[in-house]
């Protein structure tokens, strides 16, 4: 007998997060919660598609299985995969594919996430590579098909909330990691424990949750998510509003170049007088390098570079930081935008309208008040 399915957790443990949807549970992080350097749990967004599975008791013992075009099928444990194989631990950021999607006008399908559907975690486990050597690939070996243990929304076992997958050669890199520890600490439940696929720079959908088997196949995976419109992004630009039916379109893979300004909070308000302040925020682009952020009071009329410290790994984010003098007490506007090492940046308005709302990296806008209110 199953446990009945969960729709709620007690998000108390999360302060500060924005409550997107509650069945299934989504939450974000305010920009300005995201000013860590390593996102800490309390303030890491949730995503959920369905409903929790059951709780574990015995971590260790969890199991997973490898299966499909693989010489030898694995069923491994938790413990199993601890001994056998060597452990990686990097800072990476999990970004869901639709973050940003609030931007659009008009509203696009999906949950309204502004910037804050996006961390940057230490990530513990091993690479999904090493063990699908030691299953063997076949030639016929293609692409990964994701399967978790939660049911879908209505907590049916029969569906998947989610399944999704990649390319072989993604799966393979190095830095997609098979994770149990988060930031040193054993994997939370909510955040997929006791054991999550982390496949980095590309949407956050592909890191399974709670993961149960991963199917080896000939083909591209075809699970929940995959197909329609989900995760995919019409070939040809469409004009915004359009219902997409019968477009033809393409997966999302990399996620777009994007900065986030972590200090001050949008609304912050400054004491009469202040004439500099620093304005400190992240910057991520999916599988490319962050090449440059630059700074705008003026709308983009001029712009200040920021000083980047670099990330610890590949797929971290960068941390950026800038000083703003200003020329007296008023309203300002901040933005800032990011380049990639393609030499793509950010547009100052959505842009790229799709009807699921993917791919939004408008530049982000914080609004700061010195001295009395006008
Ligand atoms: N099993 C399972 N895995 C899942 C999901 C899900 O609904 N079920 N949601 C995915 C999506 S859309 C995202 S963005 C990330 C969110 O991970 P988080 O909740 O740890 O932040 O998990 C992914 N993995
Ligand atoms: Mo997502």
């Amino acid at each position: 007998m199953q446990d009945k399915p969960k729709a709620g957790f007690d998000l108390s443990a999360k302060k500060g997060l924005s409550l997107l949807g509650e069945t299934p549970l989504v939450a974000e992080t305010p920009e300005e919660f995201l000013d860590d350097e390593t996102t800490p749990i309390a303030r890491f967004f949730v995503r959920n598609n369905g409903l929790l599975p059951p709780p574990v008791e015995n971590a260790e013992a969890w199991s997973f299985t490898i299966d499909g075009e693989v010489e030898c099928p694995l069923q491994l444990t938790l413990a199993e995969l601890k001994s056998r194989f060597p452990h990686k631990t990097f800072r990476m950021v999990l970004e869901c594919g639709g973050n940003g999607r609030s931007f659009f006008a008009p509203k696009a399908e999906g949950n309204a996430w502004t910037n804050g559907g996006a961390g940057s975690a230490e990530w513990t486990g091993v690479s999904l590579g090493d063990v699908l050597r030691e299953a063997g690939l076949k030639k016929t070996a293609l692409f990964t098909g994701h399967f978790g243990a939660d049911p879908d929304k209505h907590g049916n076992y029969q569906h998947q909330a989610m399944s999704r997958g990649v390319p072989l050669e993604k799966a393979l890199e190095e830095h997609t990691l098979l994770v149990w520890a988060m930031n040193g600490e054993p994997l939370p439940f909510i955040h997929g424990g006791p054991l999550r696929l982390i496949v980095p720079g590309w949407p956050g959908s592909l890191s399974q949750k709670w993961l149960k088997r991963i199917w080896i196949r000939d083909r591209e995976h075809d699970g929940p998510g995959m197909t329609g419109l989900s995760y995919r992004m019409p070939v040809q630009p469409l004009p915004p509003g359009s219902d997409g039916e019968g477009v033809e379109t393409r997966v999302l893979e990399s996620m777009p170049v994007r900065s986030i300004v972590t200090a001050p909070a949008d609304g912050e308000r400054f004491s009469e007088g202040t004439r500099s302040i620093e304005v400190r925020g992240a910057a991520w682009a999916g599988d490319d390098d962050v090449t440059r952020v630059e700074v705008t009071l003026d709308g983009g009329a001029t712009w200040i570079e920021a000083s980047m410290k670099p990330p610890r790994n590949r797929y971290d984010w960068v941390r950026w930081q800038a000083n703003l003098t200003l020329p007296g007490d008023g309203y300002y506007e901040i933005h800032a935008r990011a380049t990639d090492s393609k030499g793509r940046g950010q547009p100052f308005r959505a842009a790229n309208w799709n009807p699921n709302g993917y791919g939004c990296n408008v530049m982000h806008r914080v609004a700061v008040t010195v001295g009395r209110e006008v």
